[in-house]
């Protein structure tokens, strides 16, 4: 897969290709990863990008001719091209894995001055990552593109996405190390005892209570199957006994 970043700050995205499994995954070739600086597609001499609001008022509006000249630059009909913008719908991982299926992401970042409207009707679709304001787009395609990125074959051990907090709906569950006692902390002992079906339903029936614990949001409307219908029975009854 390719992911093109158009930015007018393409060294916010240098240590992100420098480090970790993200350097590595670009190193083995899972990921090209470029950014565009569409300042210099601008065509006057101050090398503007931004230009004030029609009607008046305070701030500046991202001028359509530079972002759509180098958005044509780079595009095919292979991209999926997604503006980043607080306006846009939230990214939750089951959009990380429907972008990581695109041959081509574009990602395009505005600052806080925001975009001239006309510039949405060349996107495919436009992405917020949360409810709070950042000073551009940046931060968010550097989410998105490490979510995308982390999914894609032979980034990360084929089996470890599938225990992810989120990819079965659920929260992950409590992991130990050595020591089995830190400071009288203790391990649970089913981990200690290599009964792997135990180890299994231990998982299961934490991450349920982790998830009905912090994010009960994420219950509603799930299906549970007989297994985990059990498992929050055993936990209403141990919330009962604690009170
Ligand atoms: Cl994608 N952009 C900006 N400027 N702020 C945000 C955002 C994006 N997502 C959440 N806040």
């Amino acid at each position: 897969m390719k992911i093109s970043v158009i930015t007018i700050f393409p060294e916010f995205f240098d240590s992100f290709q420098m480090t970790s499994i993200i350097k590595r995954a670009i190193e083995n070739n899972r990921v090209e990863f470029e950014t565009i600086d569409f300042r210099n597609f601008t065509l006057d001499k101050h090398r503007h990008v931004d230009d004030t609001p029609y009607g008046g008022g305070q701030g500046m509006v991202l001028a359509c001719q530079p972002i759509i000249d180098a958005l044509r630059s780079i595009q095919t009909e292979k991209s999926h091209v997604v503006m980043l913008t607080p306006q846009g719908s939230s990214f939750v991982q089951k959009k990380a894995v429907e972008l990581s299926q695109y041959e081509h992401l574009i990602l395009l970042c505005g600052h806080y001055e925001g975009f001239d409207e006309r510039i949405r009707s060349y996107v495919d679709e436009e992405i917020s990552i949360g409810d709070y304001v950042l000073t551009g787009g940046e931060p968010a395609a550097l989410v998105i593109s490490d979510a995308v990125i982390r999914l894609l074959d032979g980034v990360i051990l084929e089996d470890s996405h599938e225990d992810d907090s989120f990819s079965d709906g659920l929260l992950e569950y409590p992991q130990y190390t050595k020591p089995a006692d830190f400071e009288g902390k203790k391990v649970p002992e089913v981990l200690l005892s290599g009964h792997h079906a135990n180890i299994r339903q231990w998982r299961l029936k934490e991450s349920l209570r982790k998830t009905q614990q912090r994010r009960p949001d994420l219950l509603k409307g799930r299906m549970f199957t007989k297994e985990e219908e059990k498992l929050l029975a055993e936990i209403a009854e141990e919330q009962q006994k604690e009170h």
